[in-house]
């Protein structure tokens, strides 16, 4: 594995769980799915039906996220984009997680699959707009000037995750697939494992529980994204 130099990394909800921000999925009843009904509150038909709730739980995430700070886990992701690099190689770094704390801990190219929460975007006129502040149905889309369309700009069940195309081209480029933190529940990013084995990729999985696909991966490093993803990065590109 140490020789792989074109690496795709998929990330979950676990890496950024030492940050304090929940996952959707705990084994111990506690995620964030076991306390709010997802159909109520991450689909389209949720916010048409009842958006002030939606816009609420939102809000509430978005607080969260403003006051979490990333982790050793994100750190050494970055370190591993700017060691690959200087050896001609590279780092895909897809994320399916809505935060920013790749970004913040220095990762330079994150793909964001399932969108980012400090984005709005306008139901109206699709324009994206960076938005740190809590959401409201009045809120006004600064490019279209029209109300009632502005909702977080997240990927909700049903809908198109993002950037499908490119991660595709990614996958089929890169010698080495690693998922970080994810339970393997959720499609399309659950299949890449799937589509990686059948390009000639090699798997492995890092996570605190083994995933749903967990049979699909070549190796398992169960642990803390806190000490198996600085460990594992060491071992790639250490020394
Ligand atoms: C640690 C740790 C530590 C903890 N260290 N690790 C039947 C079959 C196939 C598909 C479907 C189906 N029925 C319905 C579908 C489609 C649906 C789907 O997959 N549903 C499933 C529930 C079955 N998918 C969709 O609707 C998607 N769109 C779609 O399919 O469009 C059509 C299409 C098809 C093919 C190609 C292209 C398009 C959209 C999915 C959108 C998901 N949205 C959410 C919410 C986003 C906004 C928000 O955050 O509110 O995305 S749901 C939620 O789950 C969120 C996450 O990104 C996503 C995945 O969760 P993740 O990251 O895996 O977290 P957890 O909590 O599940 O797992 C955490 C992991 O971390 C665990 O393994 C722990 O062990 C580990 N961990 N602590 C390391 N310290």
């Amino acid at each position: 594995m140490s020789a792989s130099r074109k690496v795709f990394v998929l990330t979950g909800a676990g890496i950024s769980a030492e940050s304090g921000l929940g996952t959707f999925r705990d084994k111990g009843g506690q995620g964030i799915w076991a306390r709010f009904d997802p159909m109520k509150l991450a689909t389209p038909e949720a916010f048409a039906r009842d958006p002030e709730s939606v816009l609420a739980f939102y809000d509430l995430r978005r607080r969260n996220l403003l006051s979490a700070r990333p982790n050793v886990a994100h750190f050494a992701l970055a370190r591993l984009e700017s060691a690959l690099a200087e050896r001609g190689g590279s780092l895909t770094l897809v994320t399916q997680n809505i935060d920013d704390l790749h970004e913040r801990a220095g990762s330079a190219s994150v793909v964001h699959m399932h969108g980012e929460l400090l984005k709005a975007r306008c139901g109206r006129c699709e324009a994206v707009r960076p938005w740190l502040d809590d959401l409201s149905p009045s809120d006004l889309c600064s490019d279209c000037g029209r109300a009632g369309g502005l909702r977080p700009h997240v990927v909700w069940f049903g809908e198109m995750p993002l950037a499908m195309d490119l991660i595709d081209r990614a996958l089929r480029k890169a010698e080495l697939f690693v998922a970080i933190g994810t339970s393997g529940a959720v499609y399309p990013a659950a299949g890449f494992v799937a589509e990686a084995r059948a390009y000639g990729l090699r798997t492995c999985e890092i996570n605190l529980e083994a995933a749903d696909n967990a049979d699909l991966f070549d190796e398992q490093r169960l642990g803390p994204a806190s000490a198996t993803v600085p460990a594992w990065v060491e071992e790639l590109v250490g020394g």
